[in-house]
């Protein structure tokens, strides 16, 4: 069978978007990558945005899953807390269904390969084009001293997919940027040291839009790391914490209940979570709430959510009762993660002239 040929058979595997350089076609498969920060406790927007996603996808593709504790490094944190974020996030995505048999599981830090791509990347990355991507314009503004990290994280990034030459990203709509990124990356390294990486393309799912407000301040996204734990329903809350922070959630001074997530955020917002954890329509939510005030919904919706909570607060109360189960999936997990990221670095080691062979130094030798 020509090249030409196999390439266009393995193309017909991948989405139409996905680009393989044509001296690659064997070595690709689908796969998928993604990422949670540490960073606190998961809430009910990363369950929506990205985990009932994972649950999904896992049954059908191979989904690598870091837990991506580097990058929670960028801002100011706490080392304790964060190595009990750690082990607290494994329990609960395990929780909440992510199978290990499935899914490669694993911390990000455990596998060097990720640092050691993000220099090589770093290195035909610019200044301007990462002060130019707008999550670091927006998390920039209000310091005064700009972390680094800040500004080199998207390149982490792209290696962490590039190191798996993974080809499918599920990411909400302000990563979008990070991934053109990650392509542009990947076609600068094939195109100055030969044809290495796929080029990713992000997969943009059912709910993925559907990004979970602030309950506090609607205007924002409900968010692991926002100063008041009000803002947010954590996973493992306990029902009377859910209710209070339901209650006091920010709504409007009409009382009825409606869905106009462009007027009235608040209750739409509570409608969205609603939606989401009953898996009832908009329309009929609104329609069974015709006779009763935004108050008396609260109750409802607060009915629903701790309804949804509670196996995967029994389910994740026994994950965290077994630490060493714990580290022992992250540790199957870190070693079938560096296996595949040791090959990738291999050949990055070798198109970008790091690594020496006598038959190399020979064929150089004879070439000066
Ligand atoms: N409010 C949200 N609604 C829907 N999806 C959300 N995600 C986060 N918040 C919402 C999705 O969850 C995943 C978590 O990614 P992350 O941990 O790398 O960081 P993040 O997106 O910045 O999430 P947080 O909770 O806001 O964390 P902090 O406070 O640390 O920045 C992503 O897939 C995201 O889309």
């Amino acid at each position: 069978m020509t090249l030409i040929r196999r390439y266009h058979i393995v193309k017909k595997f991948f989405s139409s978007q996905t680009e393989i350089p044509p001296n690659l076609p064997e070595k690709c498969t689908k796969r998928i990558l993604s990422g949670i920060q540490p960073t606190g406790a998961l809430h009910l927007g990363n369950y929506v945005g990205a985990v009932a996603q994972w649950l999904k996808l896992q049954d059908k593709y191979e989904i690598i899953l870091s837990i991506a504790d580097l990058h929670s490094m960028t801002l100011p944190y706490e080392p304790k807390q964060l190595s009990k974020n750690i082990l607290e996030l494994t329990a609960t995505l395990l929780g909440c269904g992510i199978n290990p048999n499935r899914v490669i599981l694993f911390q990000q830090s455990s596998v060097p390969a990720h640092t050691e791509l993000y220099w090589s990347l770093g290195c035909i990355s610019t200044m301007a084009r990462l002060a130019h991507l707008p999550q670091f314009k927006e998390k920039s503004v209000n310091l005064k001293e700009i972390p680094l990290g800040l500004l080199v994280y998207p390149v982490l990034q792209a290696a962490d997919i590039l190191c798996y030459k993974a080809t499918d990203i599920p990411v909400g709509e302000d990563q979008l940027q990070h991934i053109q990124l990650t392509q542009d990356l990947a076609r600068i390294f094939n195109n100055r040291f030969g044809a290495t990486f796929p080029i990713p393309h992000s997969l943009i799912l059912e709910n993925k839009f559907i990004k979970l407000r602030s309950l506090r301040d609607p205007s924002k996204k409900m968010s692991k790391s926002d100063p008041d734990p009000k803002s947010r329903i954590c996973l493992l809350d306990t029902p009377d914490h859910v209710l209070k922070k339901i209650k006091r959630a920010l709504t409007d001074f009409t009382s009825e209940v409606t869905y106009d997530p462009k007027d009235r955020l608040g209750v739409s917002n509570l409608i969205d979570i609603h939606s989401f954890v009953s898996k009832k329509s908009v329309e009929d939510i609104c329609r069974e709430a015709e006779n009763i005030n935004t108050g008396q919904y609260k109750n409802v919706v607060a009915r629903a959510v701790v309804e949804f909570l509670d196996p995967i607060q029994k389910s994740t109360a026994k994950y965290l009762q077994n630490e060493d189960y714990l580290l022992s999936v992250l540790e199957s997990g870190r070693k079938k993660a560096s296996e595949l990221a040791e090959q990738t670095l291999d050949e990055v080691r070798m198109k970008s002239g790091l690594k020496l062979s006598v038959q190399k130094v020979n064929k150089i030798k004879a070439s000066l």
